[in-house]
């Protein structure tokens, strides 16, 4: 339709990515065998791509996701393993007009299996460069911690020597906060933000996906955090909502991602009206696409398709998130 060309057309920002969840059935299958990887033999889903996708439609909640996103993640070896990865959701991104993207990655799940932090960034950084002379694509880098895995183990990847030297020559922009939420609350990494904060480091943390409000509330108050990932529970708490819009704050809002994971029943359900209606600023964002069903555009359409925005509702949500980004203020002229 109209409204399509119209979406695809608009200068979308995206602020909510996980490049591990670009990973396909098909790419993951193929660096399986290239890097003789043993994908779970007990488990039915792994029987091909296209059973490992339709298991994909059945999720139940944000772990049982998770379980299949540690396992996908595991295929991925070499600089150019990640460099492909990245590259895969760019050309995506590109297809669906995006124009600039701030996306997570998370290196513990990798140092974990002994692929260093190294090799990880150069990969991305990489396909970065591409994205942008290839698409016109910005692009930012932000590192993620890894909550259900112990406090001492994220401060060590704090700490570390590679992880340091890229928060300060710029190839990071900044840090966030993901995996398994209900049991780990954000006041657990309270002397990370702060360091990070020192750093000058950008702050985001996942708070309010299945987690309660008052994640929402800690992260902004203890960890100091500049954007809230998720957030669609903030609507349980009214003051807190209040707020948020009073400080201009700004949610990375998942649609499709919320569906899939049961977080709620239709998209229509995501408080897209309520938080245009309270002036609480937020973005539209794909999360993991390859494993929820769809990039930037499709979230884009399926938030029309439930809310059936104004063609002023959908300039002022774009603009919105060309001036929520962390890109320099001449990128985001030239977005504007
Ligand atoms: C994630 Cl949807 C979501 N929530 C929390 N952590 C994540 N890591 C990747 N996707
Ligand atoms: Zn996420």
């Amino acid at each position: 339709s109209t409204f399509h060309s119209f979406l695809q057309e608009l200068p979308k920002c995206e602020h909510h990515m996980h490049l591990e969840g670009s990973l396909s059935p098909e790419v993951l299958f193929t660096l399986a065998k290239r890097n003789n990887i043993t994908l779970p033999q007990d488990d039915d889903a792994f029987q091909s791509p296209e059973t490992l996708l339709a298991r994909y439609s059945r999720f139940t909640s944000l772990d049982d996701f998770l379980h299949y996103y540690y396992i996908g993640m595991s295929v991925l070896i070499s600089e150019s393993d990640f460099e492909d990865l990245a590259m895969d959701y760019f050309r995506h991104a590109a297809a669906d007009g995006l124009a600039h993207a701030e996306v997570f990655f998370d290196p513990q799940a990798h140092i974990e299996r002994g692929i260093t932090y190294n090799t990880v960034l150069a990969g991305f950084s990489a396909a970065r460069a591409r994205a942008e002379k290839e698409f016109g694509i910005t692009s930012e880098l932000i590192c993620c911690f890894l909550r259900h895995l112990p406090v001492p183990n994220c401060m060590s990847m704090f700490k570390d020597a590679d992880v340091q030297a890229s928060f300060k020559n710029g190839s990071v922009t900044g840090i966030g906060l993901d995996s398994s939420e209900k049991p780990f609350p954000p006041a657990l990494f309270e002397e990370i933000y702060a360091g990070a904060k020192e750093l000058g480091l950008r702050r985001t943390a996942h708070a309010g996906e299945e987690g309660p409000a008052t994640f929402i509330s800690d992260a902004l108050d203890v960890l100091k955090v500049e954007r809230i990932d998720h957030g669609i529970r903030l609507v349980e708490d009214e003051a807190l909502l209040q707020k948020i819009a009073k400080d201009g704050t700004m949610l990375s809002v998942c649609p499709l991602s919320n569906k899939v994971l049961c977080c709620v029943k239709e998209i229509s359900e995501v408080p897209i009206r309520k938080f245009l209606d309270a002036g609480v600023k937020f973005s539209i964002n794909s999360d993991d696409p390859a494993y929820f069903g769809g990039y930037i555009l499709d979230n884009y359409c399926a938030v029309h398709e439930a809310f059936n925005l104004s063609v002023a509702e959908w300039t002022s949500i774009c603009r919105a998130g060309i001036e929520g980004s962390w890109c320099s203020q001449a990128r985001k002229d030239e977005m504007l």
